[in-house]
């Protein structure tokens, strides 16, 4: 079976309709065909400041998230990242591979950095890529699912498995991106023309844990654009456009069939009925949700049963890297 990885910050707690929608919705479809690793990437949270009690909370949530959402611990491991230390062992190595200037490119980091200021910038937001490339390569996987905004840090993740390989030899599989067709890129309710994302204010983004009175509120309350006319493009109608989509993906309704039935009718009749297809999504998951927390003990089994089965697979990784880079074995 091909090998799948990928993983989620805890960071806000939530996840919202982006992460859903480009990836988490992939992770679920992947493990029937596949032998999948899912993890919550605590160690990848603190790359900006977090409240520890807050995040040690916000682990829990997401996995329990995650189970709700439908990754089946049977299947697959589903476990938090910090808990398999062979991710920071491979890491270094890979540092170790990587250019400064190839680092320096990648525009996740010059946003945030940007965000956070000089003295707020730390070496940890810098070497992010290069640990998410020994997340994903720990496992040998092939396939990761993600969003679209990953693209770049897969490709790095790509370079430097053939670096490794042409260097030490054969190791690494060179491991493809699944990037859904539709949206891999759910925008902003707010600013559709940024990336839906915990970071920009509350109201243009749909966290799945949201009452659903607050996220029925904050479509209703989308910007849209000029005209009146229920159809997507993407260039003059960038708030429709990201409307439908997400219709479109959760509901199964092809795009051009809402255009169809909204023809005639105006952007509040979309917003309405979308309202209705989120609600009707987001409040089993929530309900799931709670009902995982309320089982700490079962959930903290889950998650080390899950790790226990990462660390078969990245124990031997680190073991083989080891060795071809040279060191010497413990005896
Ligand atoms: N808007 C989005 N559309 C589609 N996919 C998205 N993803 C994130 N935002 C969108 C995908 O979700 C997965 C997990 O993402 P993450 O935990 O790395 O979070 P992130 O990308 O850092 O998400 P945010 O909300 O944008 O956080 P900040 O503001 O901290 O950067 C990934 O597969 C990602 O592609």
């Amino acid at each position: 079976l091909p090998r799948v990885l990928s993983g989620i910050q805890p960071t806000a707690g939530s996840f919202h309709l982006g992460n859903h929608l480009g990836a988490l919705r992939q992770w679920v479809a992947l493990q029937e065909t596949t032998e999948a690793f899912y993890c919550v990437v605590d160690l990848h949270a603190i790359t900006v400041p977090q409240d520890p009690a807050e995040l040690r909370r916000n682990s829990l949530v997401s996995a329990a998230q995650l189970l709700a959402l439908g990754v089946d611990p049977e299947r697959s491991a589903l476990f938090v990242q910090s808990h398999v230390p062979e991710h920071l062992q491979l890491s270094w190595v890979l540092e170790c591979l990587t250019g400064f200037g190839e680092a320096s490119r990648m525009t996740q980091f010059k946003d945030k950095s940007q965000r956070e200021g000089t003295a707020g910038t730390t070496v940890g937001l810098f070497t992010y890529p290069v640990l998410m490339a020994a997340d994903i390569l720990v496992y040998q996987a092939q396939q990761v699912p993600v969003g679209d905004d990953q693209r770049q840090h897969l490709e790095l993740t790509r370079d430097l498995a053939i670096r490794f390989n042409g260097r030490f030899g054969d190791t690494f599989p060179v491991p493809e991106g699944v990037i859904p067709e539709g949206a891999a890129r759910v925008m902003d309710l707010q600013s559709p023309d940024k990336k839906m994302s915990k970071s920009l204010p509350p109201a243009g983004c749909i966290f799945l844990l949201d009452d659903p009175k607050v996220t029925a509120k904050k479509i209703r309350s989308a910007v849209t654009d000029t005209g009146r006319e229920v159809v997507a493009d993407p260039v003059e109608k960038p708030g429709i456009t990201n409307l439908l989509t997400i219709h479109s993906t959760l509901s199964g309704s092809t795009v051009a069939e809402l255009e169809e039935r909204f023809a005639g009718r105006g952007y509040g009749d979309l917003k309405k009925e979308l309202a209705e297809v989120v609600v009707d999504f987001v409040t089993p998951v929530r309900a799931r949700t709670q009902e995982l927390l309320d089982d700490r003990a079962e959930l903290e089994r889950v998650l080390a049963a899950g790790a226990a089965r990462a660390r078969e697979v990245a124990v031997g990784t680190v073991a083989a890297v080891y060795d071809r880079v040279g060191f010497l074995p413990p005896t």
